[in-house]
């Protein structure tokens, strides 16, 4: 047996309960083995062991009143992984699906994201099982405060620096920073995807689907190919979703598809960037349902389906996948059938979107792979590039903020190309990532010593 077959094997022993930590720790585990042989290092100073338990993980009550004067409890989490390479870096979920063993795997993936953005970021995640759904803005903002009542004393510029992720964009960034100003009495660059007019970045609320669209077109090009003239399936139709469709529209695709936890839109002519418009005023601003896209642009909609579900069983042409939603949203089956019908492109900007069986096919039928940990990065990297800019004092305009987000996916493709090649799997991003992310962690969990 292996280091990694063993490590693993204790993982689900001692993190009962927790299916999708286990997934994510796995697919890690599977790629590091190849590095048992070649470092001895890493064996003796039991960095495998090390690096797949938080450093601490809080479990807080986050107590708050409702409209109707109502006490609310929800429970709120902040698991800070690994800071080898930098100060805790990594998102805020507010969603009832939220539970400790997803902060887990969102945090333990996020060691590796940030440390392939080139960026000094260690890994952490946070959240609530708070649905801000049908909530007034009074009691997001009632929520948000009481929220940062127990996080504020275990973050920091220097320590963890959370930002937003499914269920937290601006209004909530916003809410949480003025509270954590109010307590501490500092304005710092403590959190990230904050307002422009107090400490954000250009480009950062763009970042992870423009950063996603980015690496798609990395991988295009070592076939000689371009996004010009091709078909793609984007899900959500949040934050990222947005900003990809926005980016493969400026780069001369096509998307046909959004969603969301109701349903899927499908749009043969195009989401153009009139309709995109209409998606942003709806999501952000009216907060409402992707189904009125269908009867504002007379379209078909699917109740109920997610993009890969209605791809596969109406038998929809696609060049391009972009799972832009949640995890294991793509699983075998729809895997299948994404590969029936000509997807030849896999670009993830969801966490984990693919299961381990959607991922083999994906790989065994030689689609272009892009997993989360490298797809997505771009959002992380211009978190730290908004970072950058606060220690600074100053912002940079948008087009150098683009820039530099774009030179930093083309250095993820490269670097995962290149560790995939150099362990012997050329062409595998999966192994690619791991590994390039891995290794400047564990060179540092080596240089540093056993902490
Ligand atoms: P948003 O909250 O802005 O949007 C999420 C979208 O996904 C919504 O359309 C939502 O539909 C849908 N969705 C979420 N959960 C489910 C579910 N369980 N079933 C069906 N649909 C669901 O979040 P983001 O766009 O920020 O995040 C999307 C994904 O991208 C997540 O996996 C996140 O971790 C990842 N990510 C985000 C980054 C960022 O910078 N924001 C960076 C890197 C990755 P509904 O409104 O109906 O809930
Ligand atoms: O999953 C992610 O990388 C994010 N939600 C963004 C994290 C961040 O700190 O910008």
């Amino acid at each position: 047996m292996s280091v990694c077959d063993e490590v693993y094997a204790k993982v689900v022993e001692k993190h009962p309960g927790q299916p999708e930590f286990h997934q994510a720790v796995k697919e890690v585990l599977e790629s590091l083995k190849l590095t048992e042989a070649k470092r001895p290092d890493y064996v003796k100073y039991k960095v495998y062991e090390r690096i797949v338990e938080p450093d601490r993980a809080i479990i807080f009550r986050v107590p708050w009143v409702d409209d109707k004067g109502e006490v609310q409890i929800n429970r709120g989490y902040r698991v800070q992984f690994n800071n080898a390479i930098g100060p805790y870096k990594g998102g805020l979920r507010f969603h009832p699906s939220v539970n400790l063993g997803i902060i887990k795997f969102l945090g333990f993936e996020q060691i590796f994201k940030n440390s392939l953005t080139t960026l000094p970021m260690g890994g952490a995640k946070g959240g609530s099982d708070f649905d801000p759904k049908g909530k007034s803005d009074m009691e997001v903002m009632r929520f948000c405060q009481a929220f940062m009542r127990e996080l504020f004393r275990h973050i920091g510029p220097d320590t963890d620096v959370p930002a937003g992720d499914i269920g937290v964009g601006a209004r909530e960034i916003g809410y949480m920073y003025g509270y954590y100003k109010k307590l501490v009495n500092e304005h710092t660059g403590v959190l990230t995807g904050k307002g422009l007019e107090y400490g954000g970045s250009l480009i950062r609320p763009e970042a992870t689907g423009y950063g996603s669209t980015y690496f798609a077109a990395e991988m295009l090009a070592t076939r000689g190919k371009e996004i010009k003239g091709l078909v793609a399936a984007v899900s959500g139709s949040g934050n990222v979703a947005q900003y990809t469709v926005e980016k493969v529209n400026q780069l001369g695709g096509k998307v046909i598809t959004l969603s969301d936890s109701n349903g899927t839109v499908v749009d043969e002519k195009g989401i153009d960037a009139k309709k995109l418009a209409w998606v942003m005023e709806l999501k952000n601003v009216r907060r409402g349902r992707i189904e009125e896209y269908a009867k504002e642009f007379n379209v078909a909609y699917y109740a109920g389906k997610s993009v890969w579900e209605v791809i596969t069983e109406q038998g929809i042409r696609i060049d391009l996948a972009f799972p832009s939603a949640h995890e294991n949203e793509i699983d075998g089956k729809t895997a299948s059938g994404l590969v029936k019908n000509g997807c030849f492109l896999v670009s993830e900007g969801a966490n984990m979107p693919s299961t381990p069986e959607a991922q083999d096919i994906f790989l065994d039928n030689n689609v272009l792979y892009g997993p989360a940990k490298a797809a997505n990065a771009g959002g992380v990297a211009t978190s730290g590039l908004e970072m950058s800019q606060n220690s600074l004092r100053l912002s940079w305009d948008r087009e150098e903020v683009d820039m530099r987000l774009q030179k930093i996916m083309k250095a993820i493709h490269k670097n995962a190309l290149d560790a995939a090649a150099a362990y012997g799997h050329p062409g595998n991003y999966i192994v690619g990532a791991n590994l390039a992310g891995f290794i400047k962690v564990a060179n540092v969990m080596v240089a540093n010593g056993v902490v």
